[in-house]
């Protein structure tokens, strides 16, 4: 019999707690995937965030610890100086990384940090129960913009932290993908791999991969309506892009 399908070794042989067509499980198998191919998982530590991801170390079979919301880039930095043999990612999503985080991701690009970041960007705080987040669509409703997000009400504007990140001269290497459909999960998976590839051959700075991500939870659609709605609106605010390197 043809085998036409196996369990990527870097992940482990257990369920996850994601909400059905919810984008973690996939961007989990594209990474587990990237680091088997580019036979790095033993050399690999990554860092878990706090949100819906926050058991990614239950689930990747690498050697990972999990960080106080939002500090992800500067424990990085750390772990990346002290054992630049290591390859070292952070797994965020954008409450983690573009909220909380904001000041610890602008300065490890800043400081050209030779990390990889995978930035999951679903529009939403998750696993707090659907607030807005810094990323939320103009007229999204969340569970704190009940009218849908209105700047006119004080509640600002998407901030799009990967243009703001491939302006800064400490990064090698900036690119927004989405898990709307085959093409977008192998583009990110490809972008991923050039990622750690980057960090791999020692590219002096910070690579980031901002990945759309389906949250059909909180977007309250189906999941194959929230595929559409990356396509349709999302990517529209967020555009498809390899903004740098
Ligand atoms: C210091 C601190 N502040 C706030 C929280 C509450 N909190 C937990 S997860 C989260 C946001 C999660 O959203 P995101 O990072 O976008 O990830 P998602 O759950 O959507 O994947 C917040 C605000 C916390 N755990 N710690
Ligand atoms: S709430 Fe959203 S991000 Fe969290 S697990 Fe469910 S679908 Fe995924």
């Amino acid at each position: 019999m043809t085998t036409v399908f196996k369990r990527t070794p870097v992940l482990k042989d257990c369920p996850t707690h994601y909400c059905p067509g919810c984008g973690h499980g996939i961007a989990h198998r594209l990474v587990a995937e990237v680091l088997d191919e580019l036979d790095i998982q033993a050399r690999t530590i990554g860092i878990a965030p706090v949100g819906c991801a926050v058991l990614a170390y239950n689930y990747l079979d690498v050697d990972m610890i999990e960080v106080a919301h939002g500090r992800a880039p500067a424990v990085a930095t750390g772990m990346k100086r002290t054992n630049p043999d290591k390859i070292i990612f952070s797994y965020q999503g954008d409450g983690d990384l573009a909220a909380i985080g904001t000041a610890e991701i602008i300065h490890a690009a800043h400081r050209a940090e030779r990390i990889t970041v995978i930035f999951i960007n679903n529009a939403v705080f998750g696993m707090t129960g659907g607030q807005m987040a810094p990323t939320t669509m103009l007229g999204q409703v969340t569970a704190t913009t009940q009218q849908g997000r209105n700047p006119s009400n004080g509640q600002g504007y998407p901030l799009q932290v990967s243009e703001i990140l491939a302006l800064l001269p400490g990064t090698v290497y900036v690119e927004r993908c989405a898990l709307n459909g085959v093409p977008g999960i192998r583009r990110t998976k490809a972008a991923m791999k050039h990622a750690f590839q980057l960090q791999m051959d020692d590219a002096p700075g910070l690579s980031l991969v901002e990945v759309l991500s389906p949250c059909p939870t909180y977007w309250r659609m189906s999941p194959a309506k929230a595929m559409k709605w990356i396509d349709e609106q999302m990517s529209q605010v967020f555009p498809i892009a390899r903004l740098k390197g």
